[in-house]
């Protein structure tokens, strides 16, 4: 048995303060307070370390998407593991779990999207699309299309590339961000910056803002635009019906890549399989991640459209990019098994035809609470705008304050919500059932019923 096993909470919490640095944390205000230990999962539950159950409103970090504990991924792993744990892609070299992921994806991506480059992140993925969309245009003797227009309030993640891409202030604030050669336009946030408008007026107004950036830079400079269909991490901000039609004609008319970054809005999560069908979008390059090994193992990758395929075959040479673990025959078995049983349980089409139109007429009425200004949803993802006056059109003064006093109820209560400022957000696992969603939304519901007569005394 582990070491740790026979300890409780708060020796676990005194270790962890001791040596755990954690990602997106005040370390000092963490352990002043402690951490949650989170000890085991089933479906869509955890429990923590004083045997508390949770409803994982989150699917852990929006990639739970089969839920837990599925013994079919530990089976795949630990099979690979004994047969061949690692080997490298490299030196023209291969393996079999990674050829079957890379056709298996082939399959299951949208049509022309038939080439995979592997990562073991989002992040990696994302640096992966800076480096080959520059690449690309350098392979067809235009170097000076290297610029990548990106969005505020984007997520693309944490390393110095994905972290420039995204759009998150404090992100930039630290470490001299971005890097040179990506820039941002606004983002398509209707119910933040929409007043006055009509949802689909205002999604034109954002879309157009690439056309204006492109005009500014000139063509000849851009690379490529990025965006997720759905932005997960600014907020759950899902785009005015008029935002990706335009958008897609802005990059047909112009000669720029299109990358869709798929990490969160992948392998389901918006009722299909992918957010670029549920927009339409015909990408260039589609960053992966998260739900494709539904979290069990880290694994990512960059689909690539036959059209570049072809151009960074024949004329690219060599790509000097690559990492350890990209192609890792075990996360590549796991995250294969995964995908199969997405197909076989046909969990996209219970996302699709079950689960998401329940979420959305429960979600929906949560839109009357006093302290909400605004319930959206779209396939299984959702938010709540915090609001002091539904009827002020304004925000709270003191932004964030909010939304941590209802993320912590929520956690006194059971259930996993994340804050965004004042944005409550939920990414459930998608093989939530419809009892679990009335459950959500129940507990949700007093959640916000705490949250207000907290909010009134604070
Ligand atoms: N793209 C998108 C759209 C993401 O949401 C990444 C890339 C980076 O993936 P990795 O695997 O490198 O983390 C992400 C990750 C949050 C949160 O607080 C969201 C993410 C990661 C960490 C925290 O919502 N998304």
């Amino acid at each position: 048995m582990p070491k740790h096993a026979a300890l409780d909470t708060a020796e676990l919490q005194a270790m962890d303060a001791a040596h755990y640095l954690h990602p997106f944390t005040d370390f000092k205000q963490l352990n002043r307070k402690g951490s949650r230990v989170i000890e085991r999962a089933e479906g869509i539950y955890l429990w923590d370390s004083d045997g508390n159950r949770i409803l994982d409103g989150m699917a852990g970090l929006w990639c739970v998407n089969l839920g837990y504990g599925r013994k079919e991924l530990a089976d795949a792993a630990y099979a690979q593991m004994l047969q061949l744990p690692y080997y490298n892609s490299f030196f023209q070299t291969t393996t079999p779990p990674a050829i079957r992921l890379a056709e298996l994806l082939a399959e299951v991506t949208p049509d022309g999207l038939n080439h995979v480059f592997f990562t073991g992140s989002g992040s990696e993925a994302n640096d992966t699309v800076v480096r080959m969309a520059r690449h690309y245009w350098a392979s067809l003797g235009k170097p000076d299309k290297s610029i990548l227009i990106s969005r505020e309030n984007a997520y693309h993640g944490s390393t110095m590339a994905g972290a420039s891409l995204g759009g998150m202030k404090p992100m930039h604030a630290q470490g001299g961000l971005p890097i040179p050669g990506i820039v941002h336009i606004e983002q398509p946030y209707w119910f933040g910056h929409g007043a006055g408008m009509s949802p689909d007026e205002f999604g034109l107004k954002a879309a157009r803002a690439l056309e204006t950036k492109i005009d500014e830079l000139g063509e000849g400079r851009v690379a490529a635009f990025i965006a997720e269909p759905i932005q997960g991490a600014g907020g759950v901000i899902i785009p005015p019906d008029s935002y990706w039609p335009e958008i897609s004609r802005i990059c047909r008319e112009r000669e720029i890549l299109l990358v869709a970054d798929e990490v969160i809005c992948g392998f389901g999560r918006t009722g299909n399989w992918f957010g670029s069908q549920t927009y339409d979008i015909k990408p260039d390059l589609m960053p992966i991640a998260k739900g494709m090994s539904s979290g069990y193992l880290p694994i990512g990758g960059v689909m690539v459209a036959d059209r570049v395929a072809e151009v960074l075959i024949e004329r690219g040479g060599e790509f000097n990019h690559g990492f350890t673990y990209s192609g890792h025959p075990t996360c590549c078995a796991v995250a294969t098994r995964n995908i199969e049983i997405l197909r076989d349980e046909r969990v996209v089409e219970h996302v699709r035809d079950v689960a998401a139109p329940h979420l959305a007429r429960r979600w929906r009425e949560l839109a009357d609470h006093p302290v909400v200004g605004e319930a959206r949803c779209k396939g299984l993802l959702g938010a709540l705008e915090l609001v002091p006056d539904k009827n002020a059109g304004e925000r709270f003064p003191d932004p964030g304050q909010a939304g941590t006093i209802c993320r912590d109820i929520c956690f006194e209560n059971g259930i996993i919500m994340r804050a965004v400022r004042d944005t409550m957000i939920i990414s459930p696992p998608l093989v939530i059932t419809t009892d679990q969603i009335d459950e959500l939304v129940a507990l949700a519901g007093k959640c916000l019923d705490q949250a207000a007569a907290a909010l009134r005394n604070a």
